[in-house]
């Protein structure tokens, strides 16, 4: 049996955009990500789900390892704005034209910050819409806030608006957009190592978060409940899902760049996937942080890649029984 219904895409029709980009944070590796999933099946499995798919390339012809190698590219505490806003740029543009033609858009990374770019084009094609962002961390400090100066930490905080006067000058796109994230329209799921300056943003804005702590005291499935009531309180509108996955547990998900220990199980971390698309308003899905060059066996490749093949089946209607 597989999903009944994708309200937003009748087609069925997915682009898989690929985002291989690895200037958000230090560690290489991650820019792999996205050949590594085709590689091991993405489409194949994408299309026995009874979807059309096609490949889009926004970073194509960029020689990214010769932007990341630009130490001038630097901004106050941020590094690498340059790189940054330009590939995410790219990004913005395949998601945005997946929305106006009614594609799914299936972004695979990469590091997060493409997130930035996901969930602005998202808000923009639907300004009613809501997000859920899985991941161990907020992904919401600000240009001022950022210890590490790594901007896979900031999307968040970039799609909001937030310290837009601080932002280094390179986002002129990301300025000039008509719509911007509200604080109402996004929540977490799978929290468990938020910044101090990260917690003081999440409550002045009044952001609902379920971290862990949550997912222990109700269980996934009332937390699921609660963050798609959080952001969806009519049940009506569209949902993107940005997953990063180092949400689920190092267990299960060892290959990425800032693992946590404490962390979701592959089971809770499918289940989350399985409830939104059953929902029937899922409208776009981000995979991310999947690095398979930190992985120090093989059985780390297979384990975090399969899992983020199974994030992409759940999201597309696949269903156990
Ligand atoms: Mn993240």
């Amino acid at each position: 049996m597989s999903n009944p219904h994708y309200k937003l895409y009748p087609k069925k029709h997915v682009t898989v955009i690929k985002a291989p980009f690895s200037g958000g944070q230090g560690k290489s590796g991650v820019e792999d990500g996205p050949e590594q999933l085709l590689k091991s099946g993405l489409l194949h499995q994408i299309e026995s789900l009874g979807w059309e798919c096609s490949v889009a390339d926004p970073l194509e012809g960029l020689d990214s390892a010769k932007m990341k190698a630009n130490v001038e590219d630097v901004y106050e505490r941020c590094k690498r704005p340059q790189m940054v806003s330009e590939c995410c740029e790219r990004i913005y543009k395949a998601v945005e034209t997946c929305h106006q033609q009614g594609s799914f858009p299936l972004t695979v990374g990469g590091d997060h910050s493409i997130g930035m770019s996901t969930i602005t084009a998202f808000v923009n094609a639907h300004p009613n819409g809501g997000i859920i962002w899985v991941d161990a961390h907020a992904d919401i400090n600000t240009s001022s806030t950022t210890c590490s100066g790594n901007l896979h930490g900031c999307p968040v905080a970039f799609a909001m608006g937030l310290d837009r006067k601080n932002w280094p000058p390179q986002f002129k796109w990301l300025d000039a957009l008509k719509t911007l994230v509200k604080p109402e329209q996004i929540t977490y799921i799978g929290l468990r190592d938020v910044d101090a300056g990260e917690k003081k943003i999440l409550r002045d804005l009044g952001i609902k978060a379920f971290s862990m702590y949550h997912v222990d005291k109700y269980g996934i499935n009332e937390v699921v409940r609660m963050a798609m009531e959080a952001v969806n309180p009519s049940g009506e509108n569209p949902i993107h899902l940005s997953y990063d996955v180092d949400g689920i547990d190092p267990l299960y998900v060892a290959a990425t760049g800032t693992p946590v220990r404490g962390g979701l199980t592959l089971r809770e971390g499918l289940f989350i996937v399985e409830e939104v698309a059953n929902s029937g308003n899922l409208a776009g899905l981000d995979i991310v942080e999947v690095n398979p060059s930190l992985a120090t066996t093989d059985i780390h490749i297979v384990d975090t890649v399969n899992t983020g093949l199974s994030i992409a089946k759940c999201a597309l209607g696949d269903t156990i029984l």
